[in-house]
C-alpha cells in the first residue's frame, strides 16, 4: 500500500513550487491519452491539477477508472495547457480505491441530474465543486454567526433534543416511545433558552431540530437547523438589532470568501439597518394590493408573496396580533390585543421569528389556558418562573432558510447535506 500522506493541496502548487518534489491526492476527473503521454486531471477539495503520466505508470494512468481516488508524487513543471500554470510530472501513480463504473451521477456536473438523484448519492455529489462551495460558505456562515453573538456576550448551550412535553404547541410534534414513557423530539429550544436567562443572561444554540411538516414545499424540512438565542432584561427591539447584527456578519464573512466564487452566491446587498414593518402596515399595503384581510388574520402564504413582490430584501413584520403568537410571547403594554414580536421576512420567505417573552407566570397560566393548552404539562417549565425570572426576548433564525437565501438557491434541499422531508428518510 502506498504512502498515503501528501505534501501539497491543489491550492497550494504554483510556479512557486516548479522544480519541488511534491505528493498529491484526491480523484481522477479526467484523463486524455495522447500516446506516450497520459494526462491526468484529479481533483481535491481545493481545487484541480494536472498530471503528466509517462512510462509504466501510463498504463495504470490510462485505465483508472474517473473518480478513484489516487495518490501521485512527482516534480512540479511549468503547464503547457492553458487551464493549469503548473503541472505535476509523475513519478509515482497509485490508484487507492477504484470506483465504480458507471457513476450513478456525473459529479463534473457535465452531465446534469435531477436533485433527487443527486441527494441519494450526496457524498458523490460533493465532488462538484459548485455543491462543495455551499457547505464550505454554510460552515463560514456558522462561524460568523457564533462569533457575532459570542462578541455580543451570549454563551453557547446544547439543551435536549429528546423531550418529555411539546416546547411549540401540540402540534407537529413527532413522538415516539421512550422507555415505556412518551418522547418527543424537540421542535425548538425555546423553554429550556427561556429558562437559562435566569442564570446565564445571554444565551444562543445552533442546534438540529424536528417537525412533522407534511407540506411538501421548497422552504420546509422536518430536520432544520435553527440558530435561537435569548436574553435577559431586553425588548424585541434589542433582539431584533442583535438579528441584523448576525445577518450583517453572515454576508460580510461570504464577501471574505471569494475563493468560493463557484457557489451561486447571490447578489445580495445587505442594508445597515433592515427596515421594519407593523403588521398593521402589512395589512394596508394588501388592502392598496387588492387584498383585504381583516385584524388577528394571519398572512398567507399568497400574501407574503404579495408583501414580497413590494420588499424584496430582508424587511422585519413587527406587532402581530397577540392570539396569532405562541403562548410564550409578551402582550404590548399599551395595547394587549398586539404582541411584542416579529417575523425577518426575506421577500415572501419567513428567516426567523421572535419577540419579548411573557415572564409573568400568572399570565402566562392563563395565556396556555386561552391556547387550549394544560398548564400541569408546562410545570417543569413554570416552575423556574418563580425563581425571579427576568423580563426577557429572544428569537429563532432557521438557519437552512438564511443560507438558501444567501446562496440564492431555490430549493432548501440543496444547502442541507442530508435532508428529511417526508418523503425522505434516506440517505
Ligand atoms: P418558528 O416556529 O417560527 O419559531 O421557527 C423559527 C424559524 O425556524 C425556521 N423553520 C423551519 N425551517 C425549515 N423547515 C421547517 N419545517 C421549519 N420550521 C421553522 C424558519 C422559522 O422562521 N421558538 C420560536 C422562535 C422564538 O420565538 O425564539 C420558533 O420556533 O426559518
Amino acid at each position: 500500500m502506498a504512502d498515503i500522506h501528501r505534501t501539497h493541496y491543489a491550492s497550494q502548487l504554483g510556479e512557486n513550487t516548479i522544480d519541488q518534489q511534491v505528493k498529491v491526492a484526491g480523484w481522477v476527473e479526467d484523463i486524455r491519452d495522447i500516446g506516450k503521454l497520459v494526462f491526468v486531471t484529479v481533483r481535491d477539495v481545493t481545487g484541480a491539477m494536472q498530471l503528466v503520466v509517462t512510462g509504466n505508470a501510463a498504463q495504470s494512468a490510462k485505465e483508472t477508472p474517473r473518480q478513484s481516488a489516487v495518490v501521485a508524487s512527482g516534480t512540479v513543471q511549468k503547464g503547457k495547457a492553458k487551464d493549469f500554470a503548473v503541472e505535476i510530472k509523475v513519478s509515482e501513480y497509485n490508484v487507492l480505491t477504484p470506483a465504480v463504473n458507471p457513476l450513478p451521477i456525473d459529479p463534473t456536473g457535465r452531465v446534469e441530474s435531477s436533485l433527487d438523484k443527486r441527494l441519494d448519492c450526496r457524498p458523490l455529489d460533493l465532488r462538484n465543486p459548485k455543491v462543495s462551495a455551499i457547505f464550505k460558505l454554510r460552515s463560514a456562515g456558522l462561524h460568523a454567526v457564533r462569533a457575532a453573538l459570542r462578541e455580543q456576550g451570549f454563551i453557547e448551550v446544547n439543551t435536549p433534543k429528546i423531550i418529555g412535553s411539546a416546547s411549540e404547541g401540540g402540534a407537529n410534534l413527532f413522538g415516539f416511545d421512550y422507555f415505556k414513557k412518551k418522547g418527543f423530539l424537540a421542535q425548538s429550544p425555546q423553554l429550556y433558552k427561556e429558562q437559562l436567562t435566569l442564570g446565564l443572561d445571554r444565551v444562543f444554540e445552533i442546534g438540529p431540530y424536528f417537525r412533522a411538516e407534511n407540506s411538501h414545499t421548497v422552504r420546509h424540512l422536518s430536520e432544520f437547523i435553527s440558530v435561537d438565542i435569548e436574553a435577559a432584561f431586553v425588548d424585541y427591539t434589542d433582539v431584533m438589532y442583535v438579528l441584523e447584527t448576525v445577518i450583517r456578519a453572515v454576508a460580510l464573512e461570504f464577501e471574505k470568501h471569494k475563493e468560493y466564487a463557484q457557489a451561486p452566491v447571490s447578489q445580495l446587498s445587505i442594508p445597515d439597518k433592515i427596515s421594519k414593518l407593523t403588521y398593521e402596515q402589512c395589512l394596508e399595503q394588501l388592502a392598496a394590493e387588492g387584498e383585504n384581510i381583516k385584524f388577528g388574520d394571519d398572512l398567507s402564504d399568497s400574501s407574503l408573496r404579495k408583501l414580497g413582490e413590494i420588499h424584496k430584501g430582508f424587511y422585519f413584520i413587527t406587532d402581530w396580533p397577540t392570539d396569532l403568537k405562541p403562548f410564550y410571547i409578551h402582550e404590548k403594554l399599551d395595547n394587549p390585543k398586539v404582541s411584542e414580536s416579529f417575523d425577518l421576512q426575506f421577500g415572501y420567505l419567513e428567516l426567523a421569528s421572535g419577540g419579548r417573552r411573557q415572564h409573568d407566570p400568572t399570565k402566562l397560566k392563563a395565556r396556555l389556558q386561552s391556547q387550549g393548552l394544560n398548564p400541569s404539562g408546562f410545570s417543569e417549565h413554570l416552575k423556574a418562573f418563580d425563581w425571579g425570572m427576568p423580563p426577557h426576548s429572544g428569537w429563532g433564525l432557521g438557519f437552512d432558510r438564511l443560507m438558501m437565501v444567501m446562496t440564492g438557491a431555490q430549493n432548501v434541499r440543496d444547502v442541507v447535506l442530508y435532508p428529511r422531508d417526508s418523503n425522505r428518510l434516506t440517505p
